[in-house]
């Protein structure tokens, strides 16, 4: 080949100094320094980027070369460097709860309860306690999509003046195993199987259910997984649990049991699992961009923090063992007590730093809490100081600004990988005679973590209690606990998990197990499967008949709903009629929606009676009605016949239809609704004009017109 000419000079890129280049922050509390001394340099000429040992850069676009066109010299250290960092930027994944999104916020004290735990933050009403929340799905990797069916992971770390308390929790308030040594197991189950990789994030397939079915044990959370609850239309909508049972400790000692709920004070809400498909298509990133929106909007997330709190009488007398964490205590048997108030009112500023390097860890307790012998939670208390160092490559991750506590740390733990702080002092040990008053722990001194006194005494030996024997009962009073739309849900999860499972074998032995729940359920299961009922598999314990319907179990059993929170999604064309679309689109806003624009281009539209353009939020190919929670057809005729010839058209509507949402007609909708195939029912209301706003609100606040007959 020619060589190609040459330019006359070698091109000289300048460094934009408008960009703040690599700002740099090692404390949490040092919000500004860098970036206001970087701005200042910037202005008085000086450089904007430099290594990462400081030195200022001439040139970022180009490596050092010999000739304008000859090889690249070794002394590039500018080059090196930057190439080395880029190199070694990745980490491992969490090895389950890979893919999450987190949030700083508070936790406001409501109530105090010295009489129940010494922990200083219940000691007075109206404490605030810095949190940052991290919300997660349990087995897809990193970069999978937000709306897989799964368990949401609700791990909550409240830097307290006493240090750290984390609480790592679910959406769900009962796990699949009861042992920590199954753990391994069942994550390998439901992970991509080892032979082809896949599937990623989904449970729907021969390992887990083939796991699931030879652990009877895990029946109880699947009747959940299949449940709506691990479809949540939003992290802002679910409820979170601490799911063990823990201790409270007071200051005289006397510890009670304490169970931990997180109660949306959003509401609860979820998708249907088509839905659910469609949006991890349309915006894999549904769920992070929600709560991001919802934190940026200044419509600031919140839960109540409730306890469940009970003592050794509760415990002996009730029907299941308190340390079984496959069990839970239904809030109508011992209701739970509001104490604190969590608000999410903050977006992280950098994803890596906070949310991949928050170190969650079951042992981060504070006096005043304290574990119970919960075998499984025994067994966290290893695992995630354990994965931690496996993570973060470092004993000192403690020290990252996510990770450290807000109070004064002192101890003599030193050195280690990535040493952030300065050690000082003389001696490294205790006790010693060099540091006065800071000596050591002082057993005297109030406040001093001290484990609740419980004896304990019995042989060593691997063992299941008895106590945990009862695997089905209650599977079986969650699901009779469900209105009949909640239980078709949870059929049809089992027929569709199922149905991808291609060993009979582990489709009977699992239909085997469900008569244990409920036969209506196992039948309707085994119908949907095209598969004969086998008989039921031996239980341990027979599956009690007795227990009660729980309706704090169900999401939709006489909830108060609200649109608040919610977002409308109108569709819009050239010609739409500007007073409906202002008065529909004020109501809701006032209603606390929020309320977004779909056009047939992103451009915008022009409307009718001179309303001028209309920027749109989004382009109708890019928009499919799965994003919203109720929609409003409010195109000209002109308008609709155009968008009757398209197909995304008719999908938006037909999808609104099938996924139970609200709908909003204008006058002149008609001709969309008939190519759509849809037919006016009750859940759908006219917006003719503006007074019709107002109703149409009203009717979205029931979420969903689960009356709507429509086949899955
Ligand atoms: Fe776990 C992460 C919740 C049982 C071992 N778990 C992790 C996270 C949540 C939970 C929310 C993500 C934390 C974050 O956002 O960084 N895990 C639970 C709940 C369980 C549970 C509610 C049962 C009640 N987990 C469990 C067991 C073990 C683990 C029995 C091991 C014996 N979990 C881990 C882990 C992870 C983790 C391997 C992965 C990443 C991490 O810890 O930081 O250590």
């Amino acid at each position: 080949m020619p060589p190609k000419s040459k330019p006359d000079k070698p091109t000289q890129a300048t460094p934009s100094t408008s960009s703040t280049p690599g700002t740099q922050r090692t404390k949490a509390t040092d919000r500004r320094g860098n970036a206001d001394e970087l701005h200042q340099g910037a202005a008085r000429g000086g450089p904007v980027m430099t290594t990462a040992q400081g030195a200022p850069l001439a040139d970022d676009q180009n490596s050092l070369r010999i000739g304008d066109r000859g090889p690249t010299a070794l002394e590039d250290f500018v080059l090196r460097e930057k190439i080395f960092h880029f190199d070694h930027e990745r980490i491992p994944e969490r090895v389950v709860h890979a893919r999450g999104y987190g949030a700083h916020g508070y936790l406001e004290t409501l109530e105090a309860i010295p009489e129940l735990t010494r922990a200083a933050i219940f000691q007075r009403r109206g404490i605030r306690t810095e949190a940052f929340v991290r919300f997660s799905t349990v087995a897809g990797n990193l970069g999978s999509p937000d709306l897989a069916r799964d368990v949401r992971g609700f791990a909550v770390k409240l830097y307290t003046p006493e240090g750290n308390w984390d609480i790592v929790g679910n959406n769900i308030p009962v796990f699949f195993i009861q042992d920590a040594m199954k753990f391994p197991d069942l994550v390998h189950s439901v992970k991509e199987e080892q032979d082809r990789g896949w599937p990623q994030a989904a449970s729907a397939h021969d390992t887990f259910w083939d796991f699931i079915s030879l652990m009877p044990e895990a029946t109880h959370m699947v009747l959940w997984t299949m449940s709506d609850r691990a479809i949540p239309r939003s992290l802002r909508f679910m409820e979170g649990f601490g799911v063990h049972t823990f201790r409270f400790v007071n200051a005289s000692g006397e510890a009670t049991f304490v169970k931990f709920h997180w109660k949306p004070r959003q509401g609860m809400q979820s998708v249907v699992w088509d839905e659910a498909v469609k949006i991890n298509g349309a915006d894999p990133d549904f769920h992070r961009r929600d709560l991001w929106n919802a934190i940026q909007a200044g419509d600031f997330p919140q839960w109540d923090l409730a306890v469940q709190v009970f003592d050794d009488e509760f415990a002996d007398s009730f029907d299941f063992d308190v340390l079984d964490p496959t069990k839970l205590i239904p809030e109508e048997v011992l209701p739970v007590r509001v104490i604190a108030r969590l608000t999410l009112d903050r977006v992280v500023e950098n994803v890596f730093s906070e949310t991949e390097q928050a170190a969650f860890c079951t042992q981060n307790i504070v006096p005043g809490v304290d574990f119970s012998n919960d075998p499984l939670l025994q067994g966290r208390n290893f695992s995630y100081l354990d994965t931690q160092l496996k993570r973060l490559g470092s004993t000192n991750f403690t020290q990252l600004p996510v990770n450290a506590p807000r109070c004064p740390v002192a101890h003599f733990q030193r050195d280690g990988h990535m040493q952030m702080s300065l050690q000082s002092g003389r001696a490294n040990y205790e006790p010693n005679s060099f540091t006065g008053d800071q000596r050591g722990p002082r057993p005297d001194l109030d406040g001093g973590f001290r484990s609740a006194q419980v004896p304990e005494n019995g042989d060593k030996r691997r063992i299941r209690a008895e106590s945990f024997a009862d695997h089905y009962s209650q599977a079986r009073q969650f699901f009779r606990s469900q209105t009949p739309v909640e239980q078709e849900h949870i059929t049809d999860a089992f027929v569709f998990e199922l149905g991808k499972c291609e060993i009979p074998a582990i489709r009977t032995r699992m239909l085997a197990n469900l008569r244990n729940v409920d036969e209506s359920l196992a039948s309707a299961v085994a119908d949907g499967l095209g598969m004969p009922l086998p008989s039921a598999s031996p239980a341990a314990v027979a599956p009690r008949e007795d227990l009660p319907a729980s309706p704090a179990l169900s999401m939709l059993d006489g909830r108060a709903t609200t649109f608040a929170g919610r977002k409308l999604g109108i569709l819009v064309t050239d010609g739409t009629d500007p007073q409906v679309l202002d008065a529909v689109t004020t109501a809701f806003e006032n209603g606390g929606a929020t309320v977004e624009l779909i056009g047939p281009a992103i451009g915008g539209v022009k409307l009718g009676r001179r309303g001028g353009r209309r920027a749109v939020d989004h382009a109708l190919d890019g928009a499919p009605s799965v994003l919203f929670d109720a929609v409003a057809l409010l195109p000209s005729a002109g308008g609709a016949a155009e968008l009757a010839q398209r197909k995304s058209a008719k999908d938006f509507v037909n999808d609104a239809f099938a996924h139970h949402k609200f709908i909003g007609v204008g006058s002149a909708a008609s001709d969309l609704l008939a190519a759509a195939g849809v037919e006016a029912d009750d859940g759908m209301v006219a917006v003719g004009d503006s007074d019709d706003a107002a109703a149409f609100l009203e009717l979205c606040q029931a979420l969903r017109h689960w009356a709507r007959d429509v086949q899955p």
